[in-house]
């Protein structure tokens, strides 16, 4: 059982709780300000009881009343504090004020006394409602109750008034206005009241923006898109994530703009939006893109990265900002999905350090047998003789064809929302090889890095390569070239190649390669790297070349080359 005290100390502490709450939820929308006016008074007449002797004796006879005026209409100074702790329908302010003001009105001098003015202090409470139906004008009323002291010629004295105003108010800033108020005063008075009607201009600080300027700008991530480290430089135009801005300032927003940072991965602030403008309430939803740099090609598992979205726009035109945290999954540098075919282009590097190392070597291997003669290239364009001796290097270093099952192109290239994972060049040199979209982007990378051009030829479910032939007389007519235009207008020969089959030699890889693009008629595609490249620049991964390949002997390539006419 719970004694009464218990009882009531319970009751006490539940009470407590309750305010707590509520204030919470009170001081969510408070906002304090200061307002000064000079204020001008003129009083209205007031009503004097008169009576005269009784020429017969007895009690006095009584007049009619006249309404007179002892004073002039005088200047003063009004100030207060208002406390805003209730925000309702987005446009309606409520709360209370504390008031204080000074007056004095001149005596309207009479024939036979100087009058000294009338002085009056006053100190009152009182509850206002605000209208803001403008982004820059208001109007208020208020009523207030208090107690004001008069004092005139040593008289003086502590009495009741009370008034009301109405009003309206310019905001210049989200920290000053400018307002003008009506005011209608009622202040117990000798026998009759003094009832004055007045006017106030001045100004009205926002105290709560002064002290701590509130930014009122909601942001939420509604999308993810999928980031890939190998096409980094792709996000500049293209979308990482999509976030809806709101603006909850109770006045329309102008210059909106919108950065996205991620200081691990990109140089600077990216603005990726800029709103001219944004009503009450309004929401938007924009894409964000981000300028990414090379830092990215540094992931070589997922994380979930943390960026930083800033905002600055202008309220009334006073300049806010805020930022506030994204969080965002980045894939591993070797991750990519086969939305584009041609987005593995990215992982074609001319510049990856093994590859040059491969390429040089090959290249040296047929230079130095030209030019002793032990290699007669006859009508063969060097292109292909380059091409051939690149092809049989990889034969002799022993690169095979290994289908991971965990990234095999057929059964990853058909679904969009898959993610397969690819090597870098160096990697499938490391490894000694891998499955064809491995292969093919180790040749192209071989075959650029000696500044030839190469191809991705896509299939139904394989993607091989070609390169350019360079010479248009020779094979001229032979079917297992093919010509085609580029993007750039220009007609260019491709010899195709199936880069899986490195262990059957260049002469058949070439056949194979042939057929294969025949047999697809239609659904087959070539995509030049370099076009490709336009969308998806190459990367280079850092210390791709720290491991060199062991080569083969130069001989075992020159001759691998020489049987090729
Ligand atoms: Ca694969």
């Amino acid at each position: 059982m719970k004694t009464k005290n218990q009882r009531n100390r319970s009751l006490i502490a539940f009470f407590c709780l309750f305010a707590v709450c509520c204030s919470v939820q009170l001081f969510a929308e408070n906002e304090f300000s200061f307002r000064l006016a000079p204020a001008f008074e003129a009083p209205m007449k007031i009503k004097i009881e008169r009576e005269r002797e009784n020429p017969a004796g007895g009690n006095p006879i009584k007049e009619d009343p006249v309404k007179v005026k002892f004073f002039k209409p005088g200047m003063g100074a009004s100030l207060s504090l208002d406390w805003a702790f209730w925000n309702f329908a987005k446009i309606f302010n409520f709360g209370i004020k504390a008031s204080g003001s000074f007056t004095s009105l001149p005596f309207i001098d009479l024939p036979d006394e100087k009058g000294d003015p009338l002085t009056l202090l006053g100190g009152m409470g009182g509850l206002f409602l605000r209208l803001r139906p403008f982004d820059r004008w208001a109007f208020g009323i208020s009523a207030n109750a208090g107690a004001y002291q008069y004092s005139r010629a040593g008289e003086n004295a502590t009495k009741f008034i009370m008034s009301y105003s109405l009003g309206t108010e310019f905001l210049i800033s989200p920290y000053i206005s400018l307002y003008a108020d009506g005011v209608y005063s009622y202040r117990v008075f000798d026998e009759s009241p003094l009832q004055t009607i007045g006017a106030v201009l001045g100004i009205r600080l926002n105290l709560s923006e002064i002290m701590g300027s509130k930014t009122r700008v909601q942001v939420d991530k509604t999308q993810q898109f999928r980031v890939f480290p190998v096409s980094w430089a792709w996000y500049e135009n293209n979308p990482v994530a999509a976030v809806t801005v709101t603006n909850e300032e109770p006045n329309a927003i102008t210059d909106l703009n919108l950065n996205f940072f991620m200081d691990s991965y990109m140089s600077e602030p990216f603005t990726f939006a800029v709103v001219p403008r944004l009503a009450p309430g309004e929401s938007i939803e924009v894409p964000v893109t981000a300028l990414f740099n090379e830092a990215m090609l540094s992931l070589s598992e997922n994380v979930s990265a943390n960026g930083v979205l800033q905002m600055q726009y202008r309220s009334l035109g006073a300049r806010k900002e805020k930022n506030s945290g994204i969080q965002m999954p980045i894939f591993r540098r070797n991750n990519m999905s086969w939305d584009d075919d041609r987005r593995a282009a990215a992982f074609v590097s001319p510049r990856d350090g093994a590859v040059k190392i491969f390429a040089r070597y090959v290249a040296g291997a047929v230079e130095t047998a030209i030019s002793s003669g032990d290699l007669q290239s006859g009508n063969i364009p060097s292109n292909v003789l380059y091409a051939a001796a690149l092809f049989e290097a990889l034969r002799l270093y022993r690169i095979t064809y290994i289908v991971d099952p965990s990234s095999a192109y057929a059964a990853l290239s058909d679904d969009e929302s898959e993610i397969d994972s690819l090597n870098y060049p160096y990697e499938t040199l490391y490894y000694r090889g891998g499955d064809c979209d491995d292969l093919s982007i180790l040749f192209c990378s071989l075959l650029e890095a000696l500044n030839i051009q190469g191809a991705f030829i896509t299939i139904p479910g394989h993607i091989y390569t070609a390169f350019e032939v360079g010479d248009d007389a020779w094979q001229a007519n032979n079917s297992r070239i093919i010509e085609i235009e580029g993007m750039d207008g220009i007609r260019r020969r491709w010899m195709p190649l199936e880069t899986t089959i490195t262990d059957r030699g260049f002469t058949q890889g070439w056949q194979v390669g042939a057929m294969q693009w025949t047999r697809a008629g239609e659904e087959a595609a070539l995509f030049p790297i370099r076009e490709c490249w336009e969308l998806y620049p190459s990367v280079t991964v850092p210390a791709s070349g720290d491991s060199v390949p062991v080569m083969p002997e130069w001989d075992d390539i020159v001759r691998a080359v020489s049987s090729f006419r």
